[in-house]
């Protein structure tokens, strides 16, 4: 937000409605990288079909802008590795049997690596110079990272969260977070799985028992709950 004064809104979520201060709260997309959504990289090695995860964009794309136009704090992260891969635990690359290696040039550049065009955003949530991106080495955003650093700095209680996988990056992030305090709201149609089941499980998990890791919206919601702040922007 470009004013300081807290400015609320409520958003439709499950277990129940919640009302947040836009000032406090920051949209946190993960992992939206060509390597977890195109063809020939990370995500396909493993065996999966990418095309599952294409439905999140356009729902990330409509939240993103409209964060934008209000000013909120906007972070992305990115899953990969430094290039000698001094901080990829050997557990993680020689496990299972991928038809690449992290590591390994792929039609992308070498896989799950930073600075290679698979690691790369996709072009349609590509993030402005005035964004946050965090890279981080596991699934969880704020470990070996500085994303919490960020969050202080900025003042952010509220996460909106929403990213790939949703059962993978998003559940740890979130569990993350939620224990470090922060109030997770996460879009399901924000977020995808290479598996629809683990989808809907990764979304029940989260508002379970009272919503024991956040709240689930959609971004209907939270365009309808920030359609007041748009009007709002300091020029
Ligand atoms: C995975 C992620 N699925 N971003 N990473 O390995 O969810």
């Amino acid at each position: 937000m470009t004013n300081s004064s807290a400015t609320f809104g409520k958003v439709a979520a499950e277990p129940e409605p919640i009302e947040l201060d836009w000032t406090k709260t920051a949209l946190l997309i993960i992992d939206m990288q060509r390597d977890f959504m195109e063809p020939g990289g990370f995500g396909e090695t493993l065996g999966n079909d990418v095309s599952q995860l294409a439905r999140a964009v356009k729902p990330i794309a409509a939240v993103l802008n409209a964060a934008r136009d209000t000013g909120m704090l906007v972070v992305h992260t990115r899953e990969g590795h430094l290039p000698d891969l001094s901080d990829a635990p050997p557990a993680k690359v020689e496990r299972g049997a991928p038809s690449l290696r992290i590591g390994d040039p792929g039609p992308m550049g070498r896989i799950l690596i930073r600075g290679e065009a698979g690691h790369d955003i996709i072009p349609e949530l590509y993030p402005l110079d005035s964004e946050v991106v965090i890279d981080k080495p596991g699934k969880g955003a704020f470990y070996a990272t500085e994303l919490s650093d960020v969050l202080q700095k900025y003042g952010i209680e509220n996460l909106l969260v929403c990213g790939v996988t949703t059962e993978v990056c998003v559940n740890t992030t979130v569990r993350e977070a939620n224990d470090r305090g922060y109030r997770c709201v996460v879009l399901s149609d924000g977020c995808a799985s290479y598996f629809p089941e683990f989808h809907e499980m990764g979304l029940k998990m989260i508002k379970a028992q009272g919503g024991i890791f956040g709240w689930v919206t959609d971004s209907a919601a939270v365009l309808e709950a920030l359609l007041p702040e748009t009007s709002k922007i300091a020029v």
